[in-house]
């Protein structure tokens, strides 16, 4: 399988396919500047974003399962037709799918492109009775990483989903982490009763489990790793809200897919339609962008 695609779609020193955790199907990207990332079929799912120096800019869990219908425990699981929990699986069967490969390219300016793909199959259809298309393109410039999700209504009747690009970011230590961006946005407390309340901060910061979506916030938000001295541009487009987790002591130990001792070293910062579906008709398409840029 590897080989067939590398035929088709790999590029010289560019993309190229190779086996990754538990010999699933991977393509390493490579940017000319050393820009790095790897993506698994297994869920259209980005697990590294690396800078030209090597730097790893994304979290992975070591506990994280690499298995048929599992999700990856870390990088950007692709979350669709339904964020969190519901009537389907939580997050959605999209991040445990396998995608197809649509096209690999280098743009103009020099940025890796590729496209996969999932639409409906009889597994989702048993579970969500929607004909489907949706396409994740990731684009790896030298400082940036920028995803296209689109989603179609290929059937013949509306249907109304969430989704999300569930970003997991690797900090060097969450107590010396903020988020700078979000003051005076409506977030919802999903550790509380989803109650709303006003974010009054400038600068957010971390000391315990948290698990807010800010609603209908702006399209640009900081994310300011000060032990590793990295600051990262985080903006969105297309995409009314942000979900920032970390879920600290207890919680951590209470996921077998992730070390009880990591949450330090993480922070997820999410992007997409999560607060209240959106709904497409036949025939319309819904597309989000979402832009990681390095600024320092
Ligand atoms: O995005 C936050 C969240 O919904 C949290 O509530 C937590 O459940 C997290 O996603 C991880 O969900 P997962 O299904 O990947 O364990």
């Amino acid at each position: 399988m590897l080989q067939a695609l590398q035929e088709r779609f790999g590029i010289e020193g560019a993309v190229t396919f190779v086996a990754g955790k538990n010999g699933l199907p991977t393509m390493a990207l490579r940017h000319a500047s050393g820009a790095g990332a790897v993506i698994y079929l297994h869920g259209a799912h980005v697990t590294s974003w690396t800078t030209p120096k090597g730097e790893e800019l994304f979290f992975v869990s070591r506990e994280s399962r690499f298995a048929p219908g599992q999700p990856i425990r870390g990088g950007i699981p692709v979350i669709f037709p339904q964020f969190g929990g519901g009537e389907l699986p939580q997050h959605g069967f999209a991040r445990i799918s396998e995608w197809a490969v649509l096209r690999t390219g280098v743009a103009e300016g020099g940025e890796i492109t590729v496209a996969l793909g999932l639409h409906e199959n009889p597994e989702t259809l048993a579970m969500w009775p929607h004909p489907f298309a949706l396409e994740l393109e990731a684009r790896l410039g030298e400082r940036s990483l920028h995803l296209d999700y689109r989603a179609q209504n290929t059937g013949s009747e509306a249907f109304a989903f969430t989704c999300a690009l569930h970003t997991y970011f690797r900090v060097a230590d969450i107590r010396r982490t903020a988020l700078l961006g979000l003051e005076g946005v409506t977030r919802i407390d999903t550790l509380r009763d989803d109650i709303r309340e006003v974010e009054t901060r400038r600068e957010i910061r971390f000391d315990q489990e948290t698990d807010f979506i800010y609603e209908s916030a702006p399209d640009s938000v900081l994310l300011v790793d000060e032990g590793n001295a990295r600051k990262l541009r985080i903006e969105k487009a297309g995409m009314p809200d942000y979900v920032v987790w970390n879920p600290w002591i207890e919680k951590s130990r209470r996921m077998p897919d992730f070390g009880d001792d990591e949450y330090p070293w993480m922070l997820c910062v999410e992007t997409g339609v999560m607060a209240r579906p959106t709904t497409l008709r036949p025939g319309e398409q819904w597309k989000g962008t979402t832009t990681f840029r390095m600024e320092a």
